[in-house]
């Protein structure tokens, strides 16, 4: 790493609270003097010695890395004979390709899985440094989107915890995900520079670099045996790799989470540059290091730039390059790739891996055809993570012909025994064979990722029960007729580690006393709070928990956004991407209606609600942009108007990351899962804020099922249309009038909004948002506004009563099944066979 010096002031991102030693939080480990004594020298040593910095002089960064390099010393020490066991052993590897990893910060991960919170907490405290401070100069690391990057990092701890032998792939972003600022209620994207104060925990390997081609031409060398391809790439880049330890529950083992970088593969064009051509002379430069250079900040859009296609093969190939040279280093033999390595693809964004794998098996090490398409199958499986059409990707084969040419054969060949597949099942089907062929021919030709990906598995799995049987009969039903037996579901989970006993150390404690400390290692003994749902004692402390979460949530929200909020309110959140089938547009109108209705009668007897909405828009995605705007100019209305008296008010937090979600899941009452039925894959958001005790109000969509089923029909509110209903509807098209006629409130809602109360500088700004409500309603918001705000009178209703303390309780009680073990498990057993 390199240890460039940083202020304090550039922290960067939201300030979360400073928090004082979590009392009883997980870290169970009971720290002799001795211990405390060995880590404060240590850290003194590294201020001194590493950082080249005089204690008396030190800053809180100072603090947090030599604190941080300390740590990774420790976690060296006990990783290499994990890496040693796994490689004597023989034992097989999973390898996870992601273009996201949604990590967060690593400190208080790392000290927690390791036992050494305390330890940490108390040696810092010797030295005078408060250890909330210093874990908050960690900035997050945002390689990632949401739910399909963070679903990457939970797995890959997981993994850890459970001592599976796991390497993640990955790019090492210089910018992750943009950060938020909100002004004038409009979103803004500022880049986010995570690298800047130097990364303690990455490993740089000089020694672990690959050469990445792109473009060029094929050449056909004829032999006895067939031809002989050469591939004369026009480009080439190199990728450097960083690798992130990755520490399991308790230390059970330790994987790598290998990022790759890139460079050029010369530094300096020296003739051009003796030329006097300065900038000419780093083009190359530019070119290379552009590639690792920016996440994609959009989700469920297929952006279709030719530098994502660069990224995912550039990752892809480094990826797979490495896998084989490991391969062979250890067996020796490419024919047996497929008992020890299992490659899973996070979405197609990796699905160049098909052809990669192919393209090193036959023309690097002349595997004939057949055989290295078994291997390939063999090896790799794919997981989908949604069925929008916009969001599945496909590349022009324009595109292919420039920069992979040799990959577009492989492909045609692919494509090739599909489509003779295909006239054996169907003989004659034109439609079948359109459908499943790996060439969409609509309106230009293009290469069908998701077709790549499905052809070189074998699994494709969904994420959550519903989402895996709409693949059968949507994306995927041609090739399910072709290929039966491949798609298979695994419901998502969720680490607990970091999403109860870290972020929610009271409930914790709570959780150890009452369950014992096997619920540490075991989330079925959550169980154990089943007897105590209806004890007014457990409730009172159950609830006093929460309450403690709300305090220090509204403090960070009062520190952030100069907005007071009362903690004895409704904490009623949705934390998420702001797009139009997740609905924050439902949950604003629910807030309209109810500000007009606290106006209409303020003596009233009214529940007092928050409504916390947080999230991040894709910067092109002006639809989206807007409807932030609208929570905003709400926000100012209802926060403003001293009618109500308090009883409703409004935030919109800015800049939602991992290290906001960590403490806005334990303070929320009401968790707001309200997609369109049929769009949202699983979620997982959903899982995190149930575990912590928060209802659900939400649709019959992706997980939030099986949410139902496992914490029961009386613990949930379900709302709106099912999958089947929005299908019909759709169908029969896309005007709400029937809806607006039949609800005198959504009628009033949209009328508010169309004459421009919000927004009284530009009364047309939401006109927009008006028609779409009355007119295109596709993602049923309109549809579904009165059975919604139907529902969150029954919420009103429940809340204050023992009844709601009942299923707060009963859900984190029940929600043990999500555990991400869980679906690691699950993935091992049926589709690794690790
Ligand atoms: C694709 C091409 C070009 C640029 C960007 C992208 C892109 C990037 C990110 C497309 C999609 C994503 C992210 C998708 C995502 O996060 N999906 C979510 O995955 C979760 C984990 O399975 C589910 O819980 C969510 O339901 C699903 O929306």
């Amino acid at each position: 790493m390199s240890l460039r010096s940083r202020t304090e002031s550039e922290g960067g991102g939201l300030n979360i609270a400073k928090t004082a030693l979590p009392k009883g939080a997980p870290a169970r480990e009971r720290p002799s003097d001795y211990d405390v004594a060995a880590v404060r020298d240590e850290i003194r040593a590294k201020i001194t010695r590493v950082l080249g910095h005089e204690i008396e002089r030190a800053t809180l960064h100072d603090w947090y890395l030599a604190a941080a390099l300390s740590l990774r010393e420790r976690i060296a020490a006990r990783w290499l004979p994990d890496v040693r066991e796994t490689r004597i052993e023989g034992k097989k590897r999973v390898y996870y390709l992601s273009l996201e990893f949604l990590i967060g910060r690593l400190f208080t991960d790392a000290l927690s899985n390791l036992q050494l919170m305390e330890t940490y907490v108390r040696a810092l405290r010797d030295l005078g440094v408060d250890f909330g401070d210093v874990k908050d100069i960690e900035p997050d690391a945002a390689l990632g989107n949401g739910g399909l990057g963070r679903l990457a990092a939970c797995f890959m701890e997981s993994m850890a915890s459970l001592a599976i032998p796991a390497i993640g792939y990955g790019i090492r972003y210089e910018h992750g995900l943009f950060r938020q600022a909100i002004s004038h209620g409009w979103q803004q994207e500022f880049p986010e520079h995570w690298l800047e104060g130097g990364n303690p925990w990455e490993f740089e390997r000089f020694e672990v670099s690959y050469d990445i081609h792109f473009g060029g031409r094929i050449e056909h060398h004829p032999t006895p045996q067939g031809d002989a391809i050469a591939w004369i790439p026009g480009e080439t880049v190199r990728a450097a790799a960083f690798d992130t330890p990755i520490v399991g529950w308790r230390g059970a083992h330790i994987n790598a989470l290998r990022l790759w970088s890139a460079r050029p593969i010369t530094p300096l064009d020296l003739d051009v540059f003796n030329h006097g051509d300065y900038a000419g002379a780093s083009e190359q430069r530019t070119r290379a290091e552009a590639i690792s250079k920016f996440l994609y900040p959009s989700d469920e859009t297929a952006a279709g730039k030719e530098l994502r296609l660069r990224q995912e093969y550039f990752f892809v190939s480094a990826s797979l390059q490495d896998i084989v040279a490991r391969h062979l280093r250890e067996q020796g033999n490419i024919r047996t790739l497929a008992s020890y390595a299992a490659i899973q693809l996070n979405d197609t964004h990796p699905s160049l891996a098909v052809p990669e794998l192919l393209r090193l098996l036959i023309d690097h090490h002349y595997v004939p055809w057949p055989q290295a398409r078994r291997i390939v199958s063999q090896t790799i499986a794919y997981t989908n993570h949604t069925l929008l059409p916009e969001a599945l990707e496909n590349w022009p084969v324009e595109l292919f012909e420039r920069r992979l040419p040799r990959h577009l054969d492989i492909i045609y060949r692919l494509n090739a025994d599909n489509l003779a597949a295909a006239e054996r099942q169907r003989p004659g089907d034109i439609r079948f064979r359109a459908a499943t062929s790996l060439i969409d021919e609509t309106g230009g030709r293009r290469v069908r990722m998701g077709h790549l990906a499905f052809i070189g598995s074998h699994r494709i799995n969904g994420v959550s029960a519903m989402h895996s049987e709409l693949m059968k009969h949507t994306v995927f039903a041609d090739l399910n007729t072709l290929y039966p037996d491949r798609i298979t579901n695994k419901t998502n989970g969720i680490t607990f580690r970091r999403w109860l006993y870290q972020c929610n150390p009271g409930l914790t404690a709570l959780l150890r006393e009452v369950c014992g400390d096997r619920v540490l290692d075991d989330p079925s003994a959550l169980a154990g709070l089943e007897p105590y749902a209806n004890d007014p004692i457990f409730q009172e402390r159950f609830r006093a928990i929460k309450q403690h979460n709300k305090v220090a949530l509204a403090g960070m929200i009062e520190r952030t956004m100069s907005l007071r909020l009362d903690p004895a309110a409704l904490f009623d959140i949705q934390i998420k991407r702001i797009h139009e089938y997740k609905r924050q547009l439902l949950n604003a109108l629910d807030t309209i209606a109810r500000y007009l209705a606290i106006r209409d009668n303020p003596n009233a007897d009214w529940v007092p609600r928050v409504k916390i909405f947080a999230g991040k828009a894709a910067p092109s995605y002006h639809q989206a942009k807007l409807i932030i705007k609208l929570i905003n100019d709400i926000a100012d209305a209802v926060n403003r108007d001293a009618t109500i008296r308090g009883l409703l008010k409004v935030a919109f937090v800015p800049n939602y990351n991992v290290s906001a979600a960590e403490m806005m899941v334990p303070a929320c009452d009401l968790s707001e899962q309200i997609s369109t039925a049929g769009m949202e894959a699983s979620g997982t958001g959903n899982m995190k804020l149930a575990l912590n005790g928060a209802l659900t109000i939400g649709t019959l969509d992706g997980a939030n099922i099986e949410i139902r089923d496992q914490v029961g029909a009386d613990n949930i509110f379900i709302f709106g249309m099912t999958a089947d209903q929005v299908m019909e509807r759709r169908r029969a098209g896309l005007d709400a009038s029937d809806a607006i006629a039949a609800s005198p409130m959504l009628a009033r809602v949209i009328e508010t909004i169309d004459r421009g109360t919000f927004s009284p500088d530009d009364p047309a700004r939401f006109a927009p948002i008006a028609h779409s409500l009355r007119y295109l309603d596709h993602y049923m918001v309109s549809a579904d506004f009165d059975d919604y705000h139907r529902t969150q009178a029954l919420v009103d209703a429940r809340w204050g009563h023992a009844a709601w303390e009942t299923s707060a309780i009963l859900n984190t009680a029940r929600m043990g099944w999500f555990s991400a073990d869980r679906t690691i498990r699950d993935y091992a057993d049926d589709i690794w066979k690790v």
